[in-house]
């Protein structure tokens, strides 16, 4: 009977295998050819999001063509901010762009309430995906952190630096932490409903928590990533659920990440420093192959996966992924040729 239990609840688990189990961050998107054909039919990303039959062909493309041990909801973390009314539109090869971004307090003041049922699509899409995926392989849904949407959505779009974001939570302290409130509630009810659909797992992305330093991560992201992660673990709908944390080089210790109370720590690229030794048998481990590692030759792949797998070989509970998403400029070849050398080691 265990021998059915999925690779990725085995890790989550922080169990010890003999071969991890292995996703991809981006698994789904422009590098593969079958993505563009269908993406080329919509002219703004979130509609594609809003078709929840279009959703499930996406998330199920990177299964079909490398076997992978988990697939992840086709959709995007700025649902929410766009839930709430501030209008977010892609258009292809851009960046995301608000049209109503916060630009004020009173704008903090005047957003609408979250309604959950508003990302019905969303929850559709989730039950889509479970019913089409085979016992074995478990469905990861996801959130953005509350941090990483309020960057997003006081920026008005992506940004090097973030500066106009960071000025606005200086100037505007009380108001910033009432967003941060208003998103986390929002996360925790977003999550729930993908949870009620039939999502297994959850990854919170703090793609942004790079930009604060360290007082300021404490206080602006880690505080509700605590508060998110304890609503989780308190609920009955999603308090199994096991939680994967990925953090973009945040400027805090490892032991506050373990702290969290999250199952697993997804790490990126540069998070070298990371204390395996503090969180052994605490969290779970995920990660971090370069993803420009992709762009070099099978030798150098095969040389470079070999170290994370070694480093990693007596974790308890390791699953193999890339420190970021994959980019839109790696050849699928290189894709698979990775994950067979990840199941051959
Ligand atoms: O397989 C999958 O992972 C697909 C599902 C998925 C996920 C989990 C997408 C589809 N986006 C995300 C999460 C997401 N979206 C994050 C967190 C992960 C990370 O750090 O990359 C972030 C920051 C976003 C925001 C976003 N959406 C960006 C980044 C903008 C920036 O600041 O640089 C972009 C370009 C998008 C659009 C998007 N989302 C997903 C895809 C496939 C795309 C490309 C859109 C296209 O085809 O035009």
């Amino acid at each position: 009977m265990d021998n059915c239990r999925p690779l990725l609840l085995k890790a989550l688990n922080k169990e010890n295998l003999s071969t991890p189990p292995i996703w991809f961050m981006r698994q789904a998107g422009r590098y593969m050819p079958e993505y563009r054909q269908v993406r080329k039919k919509f002219k703004n990303f979130l509609d594609m999001c809003k078709n929840p039959d279009v959703c499930c062909e996406l998330a199920l493309q990177p299964i079909k063509a490398f076997n992978l041990d988990a697939a992840i909801l086709f959709s995007d973390i700025l649902t929410i901010p766009d839930a709430f009314g501030l209008k977010v539109k892609f258009e292809e090869n851009k960046g995301p762009i608000f049209h109503n971004p916060v630009k004020s307090i009173e704008d903090i003041e005047n957003l609408k309430p979250f309604y959950p049922k508003s990302l019905a699509y969303v929850y559709e899409a989730v039950s889509n995906i479970k019913n089409s995926l085979p016992n074995n392989i478990p469905l990861i849904g996801f959130t953005g952190s509350p941090w990483t949407l309020a960057a997003y959505s006081i920026e008005g779009s992506t940004s090097k630096n973030f500066n106009k974001t960071i000025n606005f939570i200086k100037k505007h302290k009380e108001a910033s932490h009432i967003l941060l409130a208003k998103f986390t509630d929002a996360c925790f009810l977003y999550v729930r409903e993908q949870v009620k659909s039939g999502a297994d797992v959850i990854q919170i992305f703090d793609s942004w928590a790079n930009i604060l330093d360290e007082s300021n991560f404490s206080s602006f992201s880690l505080q509700y990533l605590r508060s998110l992660i304890s609503a989780l673990k308190n609920d009955i709908v999603t308090k199994n659920i096991p939680i994967i944390l990925f953090l973009r080089s945040p400027k805090c210790s490892t032991s506050e990440l373990i702290n969290t109370s999250t199952d697993c720590i997804s790490l990126y690229t540069a998070m070298q420093n990371f204390d395996i030794d503090v969180a052994s048998g605490k969290v779970a481990i995920q990660g971090n192959l370069d993803p420009k590692i992709l762009l070099e030759s099978k030798d150098v792949i095969k040389k470079e996966s070999h170290k994370i797998l070694n480093k990693f070989k007596d974790y308890p509970g390791y699953i193999f992924n890339l420190g970021h998403g994959i980019t839109p400029n790696i050849n699928p070849d290189k894709v698979k040729f990775l994950t067979d050398t990840v199941r051959e080691f």
